[in-house]
């Protein structure tokens, strides 16, 4: 396999509104960013990927792009970005943005010069279509609820759009717009960014003709993934957007990539694939409800454990996915993938250990690293994400009570991942001096990175403890290239496995049960790397180690080097 750049990073996913305001104006902004960079690298980030900073109206929280060469004013200035291109590039780090280009702001100005001229060469960046008998082209349901198509004023036409209707669709199509994004992208990479991740970018191939679909909810509409699922040639978009612009500068981009054929991972991620790597959402998607959060299923272990295994196995005959445990659209993973019992420091390093020593690239979701979990929500009031509150309207529609709907969304909300950074007990968790824009996570006394940094034993001390480990000298090679192979599948709660090369034969164990196991020891201990256990020191290896068997209680998780 060829070697790239990005093959033996972590990358570290910063959402800016959350992380840390230096104006006390509530919201985060890049002088906060530069702040910490001393902070992500101690904790051995080389990639930082920013959620959106362009100007946007926010509909989206920044999805919503009304300027691509602009930096959003809540955020700073263009000024301040370069310092902070410039600032990373000291500390040998990489800076990627996200590219959102599948749809753009309806306050972008191509947007305003379509609807001014409905007939004219703007509104052939977008889909603008003749209504079907009085009413909208097709019935799909966009992501955020309702029709995809909306009127266009003054018309009997309708634009298209998958999310928000706010966030109109690109025409992908028409090539003078895609000329003029990839000016933009360049734009960027010659600024000095390293690459992007790169924003629900299969959605970018539409069926033309729209057609129909069955209906699958009593709404009578179809969720548009349906349409993504089955069109056919969104490759040859990709291919030309790559071969104008990510290949010319060698850039590391990650792409969102949902509703993939599995079969196309090859196009995707392998030899000259579309994208250096996709996220890894297999475990995610477990808990797609049929018709919405309301239905959502939870996530017992062995599914968890058996997804994960699963794509390790496919993917790295092909290439290399990005791990994460969750991002700025999940929940926070402690809560989701944890059972009670180990919803506490010591589960939550277990998660971490079995998720960034995995093949792959791991992305580390700003607050992982020190354990944040679900917030608790008292109200709909206080949710701000366009996505849940369409989801508390679906879940009422469905028969459920205001309460009902209230714990639905307190589950599965978006927002449990951007309550601001905990940053200490201070007031606001140190986030800002002023009123934060979303409420903070009540439990920032317990869990801060000011009382993490001084405990030697804290989440955030064993994240960097897993991160050095695995770009450490002696076993950067079997981390990054070592093959994945699975160990004791058939122990109750047990998720175990081995990464091994030429030189090497490394373990990961953990108990994810509530029962002691024992695991028989098929290879001489060389050296224990890491554990979560609490032991003295290392020669105490014999508590856990007997007779061959290595004894894991709850919770437990170790890394061991073996003998080959
Ligand atoms: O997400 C795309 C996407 O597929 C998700 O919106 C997903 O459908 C949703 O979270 C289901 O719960 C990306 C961004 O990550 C997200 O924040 C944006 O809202 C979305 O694109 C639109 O740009
Ligand atoms: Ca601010």
């Amino acid at each position: 396999m060829e070697r790239k750049w990005w093959h033996d990073k972590v990358a570290y996913q910063i959402y800016p509104k959350s992380f840390l305001d230096t104006n006390g104006d509530g919201i985060g902004d890049l002088r906060g960013i530069i702040s910490k960079l001393d902070y992500l690298k101690k904790l051995g980030v080389d990639i930082i990927w920013l959620s959106p900073i362009y100007k946007s109206p926010f509909v989206d929280q920044g999805y919503d792009i009304s300027d691509y060469y602009a930096i959003a004013s809540e955020f700073g200035t263009m000024e301040e970005f370069d310092m902070l291109l410039a600032e990373a590039k000291k500390r040998d780090m990489h800076i990627i943005m996200d590219l959102v280009i599948n749809h753009c702001s309806d306050k972008h100005e191509w947007f305003q010069k379509a609807l001014a001229d409905p007939d004219g060469e703007y509104a052939d960046y977008f889909y603008f279509r003749e209504g079907k008998d009085g009413r909208e082209p097709s019935n799909y349901r966009s992501y955020f609820g309702g029709n995809c198509w909306e009127p266009v004023p003054g018309t009997n036409k309708y634009y298209f759009h998958m999310f928000a209707k706010e966030q109109p669709d690109l025409n992908w199509e028409n090539p003078v717009l895609r000329q003029k994004l990839y000016d933009m992208i360049n734009w960027w990479l010659e600024k000095g960014l390293s690459g992007f991740r790169i924003d629900a970018i299969i959605n970018i191939k539409k069926d033309l003709a729209f057609p129909d679909l069955t209906p699958d909810d009593t709404d009578g509409l179809a969720g548009c993934y349906r349409m993504v699922e089955r069109v056919e040639g969104v490759g040859e978009l990709l291919e030309d957007l790559k071969r104008n612009t990510f290949e010319k500068y060698d850039a590391f981009t990650v792409g969102e990539v949902f509703n993939m054929r599995p079969e196309e991972l090859p196009q995707f991620i392998g030899k000259d694939g579309h994208f250096s790597t996709i996220f890894d959402f297999s475990a995610h998607c477990l808990s797609m409800g049929e018709h919405g959060w309301y239905d959502s299923p939870d996530i017992e272990f062995e599914q968890y454990r058996d997804s994960v295994f699963r794509s390790q196995l496919t993917v790295q005959k092909v290439g290399f996915e990005a791990n994460i445990i969750e991002n700025h659209d999940e929940p926070r993973g402690v809560s989701r993938y944890l059972p009670d019992y180990a919803q506490n420091a010591k589960g939550t390093k277990m998660l971490a250990t079995v998720n960034i020593l995995l093949r792959g690239i791991p992305f580390i979701y700003q607050g992982q690293e020190i354990g944040m979990q679900n917030a608790v929500w008292t109200d709909q009031t206080e949710f701000d994400d366009i996505n849940t509150k369409d989801q508390y309207d679906v879940a009422k529609q469905a028969g459920f009570s205001d309460e009902e709907a209230l714990a639905i969304c307190s589950k599965m909300s978006r927002d449990n991942a951007r309550t601001p950074m905990q940053w200490s007990s201070d007031v606001n968790a140190g986030f800002t001096d002023g009123t934060p824009w979303l409420k903070v996570n009540e439990n920032y006394r317990e869990i801060n990175v000011r009382e993490q940094e001084e405990d030697e034993n804290s989440v955030l001390n064993y994240y960097r403890k897993l991160t050095t480990l695995r770009k450490s000298e002696e076993y950067k090679e079997v981390f990054t290239y070592g093959e994945f192979v699975p160990a004791y599948e058939t122990v109750d709660g047990i998720m175990a496995y081995y990464r091994v090369d030429d030189e090497k034969r490394v373990l990961v164990a953990a108990n994810f049960g509530t029962q002691s196991a024992s695991l028989p020891l098929n290879y001489e201990i060389n050296n224990i790397m890491l554990t979560n256990k609490n032991i003295a020191d290392k020669n105490e290896s014999e508590s856990f180690v007997k007779e061959k068997q290595l004894v894991l209680d709850s919770c437990d998780v170790v890394v061991l080097e073996l003998g080959r």
